[in-house]
């Protein structure tokens, strides 16, 4: 195609001399692109940064006889171009004349554009643009590639809904055109029973929207404008449009297009190039993640309809009983008083017997979590949250001032706004006295979509409360509201689109603090209380805080943890519960897991058994359950127990490695479990792997997700892999392989070059903390020579910030090498102090493909006869070492 050679040459231009590329993409008025507007934008004056990493434009409108059905095409535009990093490039484009809505500082803090721009030498990135229309793209310099262009093609199919910019108050436009090769991930947040690459005549709808997670295709809870694009070759780079108004992300042929109903078009680009670059790129922009508390990393029971509180301790009895580990209880909205926040059931959960359960939790090392809706209850005029909430004034408003009436579970209620200044403190308040009767370790944020039961500005209450919750309190009008912001004139395929973007949610025109409406941060409620709930946490445990929201946006994952919400009890759910966890560590929300046995519907005994298997290797591990269904607790069937025996046995010998993962998580913004091709990017078959997923880059989980199934098909990337349970081998040159998948047994397999730290099992992280080390060691099968890494982070797991620091925590590298038959394991330490103190003991050893026979063994020079065991072919687990983890060591051995 020509318009890649100009592109080329125009970039050198740009990048390396002062003179602007003269290029006119060549489009003619009245081609397919007009449909949507009566002319084009086209650049009429710029002005090159001295530094040449960056311009600013202005674009005039040439106006036609276009369409213009979705309003006036704003004129002149604003554009400006940044290299602020070596691999990031932002490009944004807004009114010149007005400020528009942009997601707020406050929420998610980047570089301002009024910031002075820093030199970046060698920058990875560059952009060209057309004069007429305006159009850019973005260039990856190494390989000339393209990676965004914005330019209506010259060529191909004229009917294309590809547009030149549309810019509009109320409908923005871009297209980006894209290999056919292009393999993109992401744009959240819905469920995909695609898979995880994107598939092509698909329509991303972003509006956060209480509806179930059962539901495929269709806008769930929150919105995520982000995805990942991996071409030919391995290289991936990863596009970021930051705009909080409701989308539509469309993929059709070989573009992919925006419609935005508002905000300004602020595209940041991350050059990567492996997939692990272009999150640690993105996160460093948004916000890392949140370091999570150590013992959120083991298993959690939830369920809505745990009605009492002996109901709740017998669950907790019961799973001490079944041998099933069990960290963190937690209750519903089950234990609130008529549904008001931050108040409790005096008969169901009375004070003293809650209290004394909690403490009880407490003493056996396990924690608490409970939940808490945004609406707060009007009701009852002695509500003490509700009273104080008026007095701070902190309810969203309706535009005459009135506070806006909607309904939740506790009837009729006001939405607090946590844009208004007043109303972190309120929360943090609240959740303080509340913190003082009950010590919750962690806090559950649900419906903060925000999900509101009536659909409307103008509904009233007539002072009644009816105790069944599924009435309707409020008088609805049944009259929509028809501003142009609940019925604007382009509409995105949103749940509920006939009724308006109000539907089941706060109406549009619904004021926040600065005046902003709904319309614009309606996706950002949910970030706006993770926030909130952080600090609140944080301060009243004055430890880590744990948070687990519904609704989120990009950044999120700085204050939250996540679950993909009301899923089915099915295996398509299970199976498609996987590519959302997947999809969450891609936009920065690595602490994501789903809900376990499936939360509608009845489960099934095989169900139930094939979902802890996989559940028990995510990063968040919770069963959950609806208050409609039958009892789905794990230890109801003896096979689902011994299933969850097993495979949480295994995930919890393997906390300290998904700890170190979330360490790696919130340094560098890495998944704590990734797709395959985020470690093995340059093997094109890894692209198509929906189900299988990797814990870091080295364990790979294989699950069932499939009624009645024995075995299943697996790829394996290239190399050595060794089965976790029996120590069985894969030899793969990157090919798919029949497994054998007993309903008991999960295949989990770690590949070679790896050093992973195990503990023992226990059933709470606790207890697992005391036990002692073994690492594995793992080798290429036969390979006369090898070399393995790896290392693990260690510190008191509940600290607020996670940090490397002495006497505070402490990191081991671990090296192994192989040479002609002779191996030697060494570590090394940063700050050995803590490691020391808490005692830690490095007991076991355990060499996977070595040559198992006549093997003699050296620790720290001495020789040693330490106990010995063969584990499959190539496996031998040496133990009794009984060494100090915190002091440096060298293990060698060799078999002649
Ligand atoms: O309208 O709190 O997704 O996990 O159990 C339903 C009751 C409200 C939705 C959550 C679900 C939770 C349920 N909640």
């Amino acid at each position: 195609m020509a318009s890649g050679k100009i592109f080329f040459s125009a970039l050198v231009l740009f990048v390396i001399s002062v003179k602007l590329p003269e290029v006119d993409a060549g489009i003619k008025f009245n081609e397919a692109f007009m449909d949507r507007q009566r002319g084009m934008h086209i650049l009429t004056s710029m002005k090159e940064y001295e530094n040449k990493q960056g311009f600013e434009a202005t674009l005039g409108f040439v106006s036609e006889s276009g369409n213009d059905t979705y309003g006036e095409d704003i004129n002149p535009l604003q554009v400006t171009v940044r290299i602020e990093k070596k691999t990031r490039l932002r490009v944004y484009i807004s009114d010149y004349s007005n400020s528009r809505w942009e997601v707020p500082h406050s929420l998610l803090p980047r570089p301002k554009l009024s910031s002075k721009l820093k030199h970046v030498s060698s920058p990875q990135l560059a952009v060209t643009y057309t004069r007429k229309p305006f159009g850019f793209a973005v260039t990856r310099i190494s390989n000339g590639e393209v990676l965004f262009n914005s330019t209506p093609p010259t060529t191909g199919n004229k009917n294309l809904l590809f547009n030149s910019l549309v810019f509009k108050d109320q409908y923005l436009e871009l297209s980006t055109q894209l290999p056919s090769t292009a393999a993109l991930f992401g744009l959240g947040e819905s469920t995909r029973p695609d898979g995880l690459k994107l598939n092509k005549n698909r329509t991303f709808t972003l509006w956060a929207t209480d509806t179930g997670s059962i539901r495929t295709d269709v806008d769930l809870y929150g919105s995520y404008p982000f995805y990942l694009d991996g071409r030919e070759g391995g290289l991936f780079h990863g596009v970021l449009l930051l705009n909080s108004n409701g989308m539509e992300v469309v993929y059709q042929e070989n573009y992919l297009t925006y419609k935005v109903l508002g905000g300004v078009l602020d595209f940041y680009f991350f050059l990567g190039p492996s997939p692990l670059d272009v999150v640690d790129q993105f996160t460093q922009l948004v916000g890392r993640p949140a370091p999570q508390p150590y013992w959120s990393f083991g298993f959690h029971q939830c369920r809505w309809g745990y009605r009492n509180v002996s109901m709740t301790k017998a669950v907790v009895e019961n799973f001490r009983k079944a041998k099933i580990p069990l960290d963190t209880m937690w209750n519903d909205i089950d234990y609130m008083d008529k549904y008001k926040d931050f108040t409790n059931d005096k008969e169901r959960f009375p004070l003293e017997e809650w209290r004394a359960f909690v403490d009880e939790l407490h003493a056996n090392g396990q924690q608490y979590v409970i939940i808490i809706d945004p609406g707060i209850s009007i009701a009852y005029q002695n509500y003490g949250t509700y009273i104080r909430g008026l007095e701070a004034n902190i309810y969203l408003k309706k535009q005459n001032g009135e506070n806006y009436l909607g309904q939740v579970w506790p009837g009729p209620v006001f939405f607090p706004d946590f844009f208004h200044p007043n109303a972190t403190q309120w929360w943090i308040n609240e959740t303080q006295s509340f913190y003082n009767q009950i010590p919750f370790d962690g806090m559950w944020i649900d419906m903060n979509e925000l999900a509101n039961f009536c659909t409307g500005i103008s509904c009233t209450w007539n002072g009644t409360i009816i105790d069944d919750y599924t009435s309707c309190y409020l008088q609805c009008p049944n009259v929509l509201n028809h501003t142009k912001y609940d019925i604007p004139t382009y509409k995105i395929n949103h749940e509920g689109t006939y009724e308006g973007l109000g539907y089941r949610t706060a109406a549009m025109t619904v004021k926040h603090y600065d005046g902003t409406i709904e319309y614009n941060v309606h996706n950002l409620y949910g970030l706006s209380e993770a926030i909130a709930t952080n600090k609140a946490m944080t301060i009243v445990r004055e430890k880590r805080p744990f948070v687990l929201s519904r609704s989120g946006f990009i950044g999120s994952g700085a204050h939250t943890a996540h679950w993909t919400g009301d899923n089915g009890a099915s295996f398509n759910d299970l199976a498609y519960s996987i590519v959302t966890v997947l999809n969450f560590g891609i936009f920065g929300i690595p602490m994501i897991g789903a809900d376990i046995c499936g939360f509608n519907d009845e489960t099934t005994e095989d169900i139930c058994n094939r979902w802890i298997q996989v559940g028990a290797f995510h990063p968040f591990s919770r069963a959950h359950n609806n208050i409609a269904n039958k009892p789905k607790e794990l230890y109801l069937w003896e096979s689902v127990t011994i299933s969850a025996q097993k495979a949480l046995g295994l995930r919890y010998r393997l906390l300290p490695f998904f700890y170190t993962l979330n360490y790696e998580a919130n340094k560098k913004g890495y998944p704590i479990v990734r797709p395959l091709f985020f470690a093995f990017p340059t093997d094109p078959n890894t692209l198509n792997v929906n189900y299988q997923f990797l814990i870091g880059n080295s364990i790979l989980v294989s699950p069932v997700v499939t009624a009645n199934t024995t075995s299943i098909e697996a790829y394996f990337p290239k190399g050595t892999w060794y089965n976790m349970f029996d120590w069985s081998k894969i030899q793969s040159v990157g090919e798919n392989f029949t497994l054998s998948a007993p309903w008991d047994s999960i295949n989990v397999h770690i590949h070679e070059g790896v050093i992973l730290p195990l503990q023992e099992s226990a059933l709470t992280s606790i207890e697992v903390r005391k036990t002692p080390f073994t690492l594995v060691v793992v080798f290429p099968s036969g390979a006369l020579s090898g070399k393995a890494n790896g290392y693990v982070f260690l510190d008191n797991g509940d600290e607020i910030i996670i940090y490397l620091k002495v006497n505070k925590s402490s990191l081991i590298i671990f090296e192994a090498s192989l040479k002609n038959g002779e191996g030697v394991l060494k570590s090394k330490l940063k700050f050995k102090e803590y490691a020391l103190e808490e005692g830690w003991i490095l007991d076991g050893v355990i060499l996977l493909g070595i040559n198992t026979t006549h093997t003699s063994f050296y620790f720290n020079k001495n020789s040693i006869n330490p106990e010995r065991k063969i584990l499959g072919e190539e496996g031998l687990h040496i133990s009794g070492l009984n060494y100090p983890l915190g002091e440096a060591f060298e293990l060698k051995w060799n078999s002649t």
